[in-house]
């Protein structure tokens, strides 16, 4: 089994890209190892912090962001950082080349319970017309990521990442400790019959999603004519991977919940890093009205409304919108 450089230097990845990517995944090595200690290692549990979200922080969140925070702004190829647990950006090396967005624990009301977590992060290029601590250099377009991944912290540490030349899959071998090509190319069935989303919330949706749900949940004899499964994690990151390795879709869509907070997920640290991997493998990724990837930022901690995977299905579900 490959790891990952060789993989990289085939894609002609720049040698310093290859670089931050790998002192990426250290970091998330680390934060695997704490994560599989639990309680042995005191990690699990709330602090009394909130963050800019307005979302309490798990002990991990604080541990996993400032692991991260360090260990990229150590290498000195990044101008700037933005993290979801950081109210503002961080100002690196005024040269570097990079801009490294990242939610650094996602799905984290998941690690009480020992279920599915990750780390999910996103390269962009660098902005040489503006200063390393603007955080106005963020604001750039799905499209240009240079680099997107995420780690599962599952039964197993995997690694979902792509450079855009598609998505492959790696699986954190621990006792040589470094990640290893697990799947060569994912590929998106373009059909499916299984969808994810929080059902709780469907009160609160809007028109199109109401109906689109109503006609999965009809099932065979309704106007789909097939029977749907669901599935929800609670973790972007677990439904995303459930979705590159054997099809879906995926949805948080737009609801009326919460009037201050209509979308959920967060366009830079969790909607464009996925688009970016779900693409890459043959799926869709869209608010419903837009192709996430094409959304320019206004804030750095915007959020969006996202459906994502299949292609068919995805298709499907835009269409209800769109008509
Ligand atoms: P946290 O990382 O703040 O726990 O949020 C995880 C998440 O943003 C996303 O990963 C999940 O898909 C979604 O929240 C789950 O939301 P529900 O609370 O509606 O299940």
């Amino acid at each position: 089994m490959r790891r990952i450089s060789p993989v990289l230097q085939q894609d002609n990845v720049d040698s310093n890209l290859i670089s931050l990517i790998k002192t990426i995944l250290a970091a998330c090595r680390e934060i695997s190892f704490r994560v599989s200690q639990g309680e042995l290692a005191g990690v699990l549990g709330s602090t009394l912090g909130e963050n800019i979200q307005g979302e309490t922080q798990k002990k991990l969140d604080i541990i996993a962001n400032e692991l991260l925070k360090e260990v990229i702004l150590e290498t000195g190829l990044v101008k700037a950082i933005s993290s979801e647990e950081e109210d503002d950006t961080v100002a690196g090396n005024p040269q570097g080349q990079y801009l490294v967005t990242f939610d650094p624990l996602d799905g984290s009301s998941n690690t009480d319970i020992n279920s599915l977590i990750g780390t999910i992060f996103s390269i962009l290029p660098a902005q040489a017309h503006l200063a390393a601590d603007d955080p106005s250099q963020f604001l750039q377009p799905g499209t240009a990521q240079i680099a997107a991944g995420y780690v599962l912290y599952g039964p197993s540490t995997m690694l979902a990442l792509t450079t855009g030349k598609g998505t492959r899959i790696y699986t954190l071998d621990k006792t040589y400790g470094g990640f290893l090509l697990t799947e060569e190319l994912a590929s998106i069935p373009k059909y499916t019959a299984e969808f994810a989303i929080n059902m709780s919330n469907q009160r609160y949706w809007q028109a199109p999603m109401q109906q689109y749900i109503d006609d999965l949940l009809q099932g065979k004899t309704g106007k789909r004519g097939k029977n749907f499964n669901m599935r929800w994690i609670a973790a972007m990151v677990g439904d995303v991977h459930r979705v590159l390795c054997r099809g879906g879709i995926f949805m948080y869509p737009t609801d009326t919940k919460d009037a201050n907070k209509p979308d959920k997920l967060r366009l830079m640290y969790e909607a464009n890093p996925m688009s970016f991997l779900v693409e890459q493998a043959g799926g869709v990724s869209s608010t419903g009205y837009q192709r996430i990837m094409e959304i320019q930022p206004e804030n750095i901690h915007q959020r969006v409304a996202v459906i994502l995977g299949s292609k068919h299905e995805v298709e499907t579900c835009i269409n209800y919108h769109q008509s």
